[in-house]
């Protein structure tokens, strides 16, 4: 009945115009002994549509707007006072540092007032892993920060946004949450943005941190915490992005069988600062590549090696001399969330042994 109703409700409702963020006041904190929850809406499969109900791959992300996707589920109020903003609407395939610093601004400027405990982020599940860690090295809060998504379109039988989005905003009202780093929650689990990553195209457990560990689960209306992360995050990061515009570019070269540099020139061509070298093994450097990476660091560019296995530390000094390279090392950050690290690095220093640092606090 529930999920006809909600299913009902945001096939009815046209899709927002996404051009301001769009204030959409709930009831403005009237329950002083529920937590004060802002959701940020960006997009995503969790305001998806599919054209029926069994359509659960080749729907349309980014349809249905923060306040469908509130009132479709009405169990909100009991948990949390509840306000939505829509930042922006889009896949998240199309995320970009414009959009990250727009959202981490709104998401500092919220934290920083008295009257929001919380912030639950929804977000397309093709690039949370990057957004969470993001946020987890320029939110300015300990207050938390959680960002949910969903592997069905809100129009599908047994859709998960629902209970995700609930799930998800108890967390963020939750004492036990503060000072834990961004959070994502799906699937009635909690992983730390540092490590969680997507780990199958379709599944509804797809947001696995596969050696480390989830640090928790969403049961019987409350989180229930086992870890937290080691690493420095949010309110104890050196990285402020609340004064810029843009971000240093930062790409990545993936490593394979018989690769040659020309991935490589080009990015160095298209002025990148950055260069992450996602390497087969342990991060280990092709002899077809490595006169290009000699000649991109000699222009000043950081060249970070990282691996495409997505587990385990990438040992400095292992399989290239980085000290005599003077290249920096990912530790065990995949390619996608050493870039981000990079980027923000990039921001405060070019110096490697600075930047090194940074991999193995953060
Ligand atoms: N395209 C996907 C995205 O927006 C849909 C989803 O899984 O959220 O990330």
């Amino acid at each position: 009945m529930f999920v006809g109703c909600y299913r009902h409700l945001l096939t009815a409702i046209s899709p927002l115009m996404v051009s301001a963020a769009l204030l959409v006041s709930h009831p403005s904190f009237a329950d002083q002994k529920l937590p004060n929850v802002t959701i940020l809406a960006t997009g995503g499969t969790i305001a998806g549509t599919g054209s029926t109900s069994t359509t659960t791959v080749g729907y349309t992300a980014a349809k249905v707007g923060v306040e469908a996707l509130i009132e479709a589920v009405p169990e909100l109020k009991n948990v949390a006072n509840v306000k939505g903003e829509q930042v922006f609407q889009i896949a998240s395939e199309n995320m970009n540092n414009d959009y990250w610093l727009t959202l981490a601004k709104r998401v500092n400027t919220l934290l920083a007032q008295d009257d929001v405990d919380g912030i639950v982020i929804t977000h397309g599940t093709d690039t949370i892993e990057e957004t969470a860690y993001f946020l987890d090295l320029v939110v300015k809060s300990k207050k938390p920060v959680v960002i949910v998504g969903a592997m069905r379109p809100s129009t599908a039988i047994s859709a998960d946004g629902p209970i995700n989005l609930y799930n998800a905003v108890i967390l963020a009202g939750s004492p036990e949450a503060v000072g834990k780093g961004v959070l994502v929650c799906l699937n009635d689990e909690i992983n730390a943005g540092r490590e969680v990553t997507k780990t199958n195209t379709a599944t509804l457990n797809t947001f696995r941190t596969p050696e480390l560990g989830l640090l928790g689960y969403m049961q019987d209306n409350r989180p229930h915490f086992y870890r937290q992360s080691t690493r420095r995050n949010t309110a104890d990061t050196e990285f402020d992005i609340m004064g810029l515009d843009s971000l240093p570019r930062v790409d990545i070269v993936y490593g394979y069988a018989n690769m040659d540099p020309t991935a490589l020139n080009a990015f160095v061509a298209a002025g990148a600062k950055g260069i992450i070298h996602a390497g087969v093994g342990d991060g280990s450097l092709a002899s077809a590549v490595k006169p290009s990476l000699i000649e991109a660091r000699k222009k000043g560019i950081v060249i970070v090696r990282s691996s495409r296995v997505g587990n385990g530390i990438v040992a400095r000094n292992g399989e290239a001399n980085d000290d005599e390279l003077d290249f920096v090392v990912s530790d065990t950050l995949n390619p996608q969330k050493a870039r981000i690290l990079l980027m923000l690095a990039l921001t405060r220093t070019t110096d490697t042994k600075t930047i090194q640092t940074m991999f193995y606090n953060y």
